[in-house]
């Protein structure tokens, strides 16, 4: 249809009408609470960025957490304030702006396609966080359990296979279209194929160290390229 079709007839009474609003949005200021190398906070900066809409950034640094804590009542980052409604925790905050401004949408609209990437994000945060936590826990042990550490190190080998065989026929973790559950998994997945020189986070370490691809992970490969391709807020 040409955009002279969508005009409306001359005689139509619609004077009196506003403008029509640009999308929300397009206009739409959030301010994000951050901090750099954050990952949980680029899961947000990830969706914001795929929605358009414009954020305002406020950096902490974790040695002071005061201006978090004074906002959200909790210490961590990311944090958003979308006009006075302050919503907390990364994905809680994705679900939170694909349900207030659903195009382009983050989840299927299918419930149960739904239902089930839900599955596979809580999967990630609840299971596929523990090893590297638990490794970073282990290192801080005295003396760390080196075989407990390999053991955990062999699972996340393995979750990398699983994401290779998630990414078979398809260009992203759940299907064809970016979705909220590449946003769940690449700011940590990432670190398999680099590290940022100036990230020397203890737990990003142990991301860039106990995940290594090889020749059996071209998908996995190619999927962060592409992810990491698009843009952030
Ligand atoms: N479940 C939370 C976890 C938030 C979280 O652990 N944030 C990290 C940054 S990625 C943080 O604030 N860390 C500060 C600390 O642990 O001291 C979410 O997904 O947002």
């Amino acid at each position: 249809m040409s955009e002279q079709s969508l005009a409306p007839p001359a005689a139509a009474c619609v004077a009196s009408r506003p403008p029509p609003r640009a999308p929300r949005n397009v206009r739409r200021v959030i301010r994000l609470y951050r901090a750099d190398y954050s990952t949980n906070a680029e899961r947000v900066a990830l969706a914001l960025a795929h929605k358009g809409i414009e954020v305002e950034s406020v950096v902490i640094d974790y040695a002071d957490r005061s201006e978090v804590e004074r906002v959200s009542g909790q210490p961590l980052v990311p944090v958003i304030d979308d006009d006075g409604t302050i919503v907390v925790d990364s994905m809680a905050i994705v679900a939170y702006l694909d349900a207030k401004l659903p195009q382009p949408p983050l989840y299927p609209a299918d419930e149960a396609r739904r239902a089930e990437m839900e599955v596979f994000i809580d999967w990630f945060n609840r299971v596929w966080k523990g090893p590297p936590n638990e490794i970073e826990a282990e290192e801080a042990a005295a003396p760390p359990d080196r075989e407990r550490i390999a053991g955990l190190s062999r699972e996340m080998a393995a979750a990398l296979d699983r994401f290779e065989r998630m990414l078979q026929g398809r260009d992203h973790l759940m299907g064809d279209e970016f979705s909220a559950a590449d946003i769940a998994a690449y700011p940590f997945l990432k670190y398999a194929l680099a590290r940022d020189p100036g990230d020397d986070e203890a737990f990003h370490r142990i991301l860039d160290e106990h995940q290594q691809l090889g020749e059996n992970h071209p998908r996995l490969s190619a999927w962060i390229q592409r992810v990491g391709g698009r843009p952030r807020a």
